[in-house]
């Protein structure tokens, strides 16, 4: 390994090294072009649906690591990863998560959330009962660092682990299997129950796993492009 020292350059900053992408190299004589492979990808993401019910099917170790490390490969403020992913099976601690989330729950549909809030989530028809945190054979829970382990800077933080979770839900769903972006509110338990140091904040908590074989999940419905774009091209659109 290189002494990092001899990557300084004048100034004290580490030497700006470029090398050529690792792209990915397209399988021959299939129809690769943009437009088929964009499509593939939006034919693929968008049958996506957040799931609530999860069969206990094992998942192996290797398949939850594959997961982390795509999501870990997306961009982040200065590289500098501020994310940590805790992956837990053990049974034991996801009963002190359940038995905790469902604390916090309970206080936010009997207390916290306000009248609009509840009644935007009853389309959804969410509850403070969170059976799947014990269920899912795996819970991921992503943490945000707050400064690198080394007690250095990080930048755009809530950014960085927002795209990597984005990338993680990605994955998990291309590996046909299931999650839910569950943001139990506060969070600060994970920390506890997990005991993760002082400058990681939970982010997001995932079950993965499998659906159960009569999983359902509420009617909604996505904004369609016009409402969710605007286009400036320089040319007339009449
Ligand atoms: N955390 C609660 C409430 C909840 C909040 C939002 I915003 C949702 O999109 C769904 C649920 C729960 O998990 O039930």
């Amino acid at each position: 390994m290189a002494d990092p020292q001899s990557l300084l350059q004048d100034g004290g900053f580490v030497a700006y090294t470029p090398h050529k992408p690792e792209w990915h190299d397209p399988p021959s004589g299939t129809d690769r072009s943009p437009l088929s492979t964009a499509k593939a990808l939006h034919d693929a993401l968008s049958t996506r649906r957040s799931v609530r019910f999860f069969s206990p099917k094992p998942i192996d170790r290797a398949v939850i690591e594959t997961l982390i490390m795509t999501a870990s490969s997306a961009p982040s403020g200065a590289n500098k990863q501020p994310w940590r992913f805790v992956a837990i099976s053990d049974p034991i601690i996801k009963r002190q998560i359940r038995i905790a989330a469902e604390h916090e729950e309970r206080e936010f549909y009997s207390r916290r959330a306000t009248p609009e809030w509840l009644a935007d989530l009853a389309p959804l028809g969410t509850d403070s009962s969170k059976p799947f945190l014990e269920t899912a054979p795996w819970l991921i829970v992503a943490f945000k660092l707050m400064e690198t382990d080394e007690g250095g800077n990080v930048y755009y933080p809530t950014e960085s682990i927002g795209i990597a979770c984005g990338f993680l839900i990605a994955a998990i769903h291309h590996a046909g299997l299931a999650t839910l972006t569950h943001t139990p509110s506060p969070m600060g338990f994970l920390s506890r129950v997990l005991q993760r140091p002082a400058h990681e904040r939970p982010f997001l908590l995932l079950p993965v796993g499998y659906p159960t074989e009569d999983a359902v999940v509420p009617v909604i419905t996505k904004k369609t492009l016009e409402q969710v774009s605007v286009w400036h091209t320089g040319e007339s659109t009449t």
